[in-house]
């Protein structure tokens, strides 16, 4: 079976519900499953600004498809929402997008992989996060953390680390503080109660929640006015 991550978005005509149909559709594939799926995430739209915002996630799933034939099955999929593709980065019902397929790297007319644009998306990276790990490793682009780390450090004013005793927070907080591209952060986590690290200062504002592991479950990107992610979704 092949490991798959796909990106969703939609920002038309009731986004939620074009991202949970597109999940079950992908789902109800011959010999493919959904193995994990990320929260849903509101975001900016990137590209023009006179659209609505959109809702994001990303989902991995295990699939007997090769590549052309997955995006042959994605593309039947987004018709299927009446998907019209008008303008580039334009709305849309939905955008399924193929991030990583294994750990091959593909240049193909129709299918580039990993998806060029994913590393330059907070959108793509912050639910791909909720999906893996600490060191989880993009083909050709290297550790998927860097980048977060490089978009937070730009955009939000803390990161908090927040789960249960003894998980590991500070041992987070610091290798965060310590990632290349943080160097003004302050490395020293402070502690709250016991069940939040803050990291500090780097503009607006960012939450990370805890669940088995370090995972970020919730929180509005792009947010950006130094409030805490707005909950959508579990
Ligand atoms: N293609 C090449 N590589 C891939 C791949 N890895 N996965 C080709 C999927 N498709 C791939 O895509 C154009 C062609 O890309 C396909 O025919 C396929 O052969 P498309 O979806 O038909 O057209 P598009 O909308 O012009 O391009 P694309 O790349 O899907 O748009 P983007 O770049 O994804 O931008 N803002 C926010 N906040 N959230 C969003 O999700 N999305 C867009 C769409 C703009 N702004 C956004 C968001
Ligand atoms: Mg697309």
């Amino acid at each position: 079976m092949n490991t798959v991550f796909i990106a969703l978005g939609s920002n038309l005509h009731n986004p939620i519900y074009h991202l949970e149909k597109g999940i079950r559709q992908i789902n109800h594939l011959p010999e493919t499953n959904i193995v994990k799926r990320s929260s849903l995430y509101k975001s900016k739209p990137l590209g023009p600004k006179n659209q609505p915002n959109y809702i994001n996630a990303v989902i991995k799933i295990k699939t007997k498809y090769e590549p052309i034939e997955l995006l042959d099955a994605l593309q039947k999929i987004e018709n299927m929402h009446h998907r019209k593709r008008i303008k580039k980065w334009g709305p849309r019902t939905l955008d399924l997008d193929i991030l990583l397929f294994n750990e091959i790297e593909i240049n193909h007319d129709r299918l580039v992989i990993p998806h060029p644009e994913m590393i330059n998306r907070d959108f793509v990276l912050i639910p791909l996060f909720e999906l893996t790990n600490y060191n989880f490793n993009i083909p050709k682009y290297g550790k998927l953390i860097r980048y977060i780390w490089v978009f937070m450090s730009k955009k939000y004013k803390f990161i908090v680390v927040e789960g249960p005793i003894g998980v590991g927070k500070t041992t987070l907080a610091n290798k965060i503080a310590k990632t290349e591209g943080l160097i003004n952060w302050n490395d020293s986590a402070q502690k709250i109660n016991g069940k939040i690290n803050g990291l500090y200062p780097v503009p607006g504002a960012f939450f990370i929640y805890k669940g088995e592991r370090y995972k970020i479950l919730k929180g509005e990107i792009g947010n950006g006015n130094g409030n805490p992610g707005e909950i959508i979704s579990d």
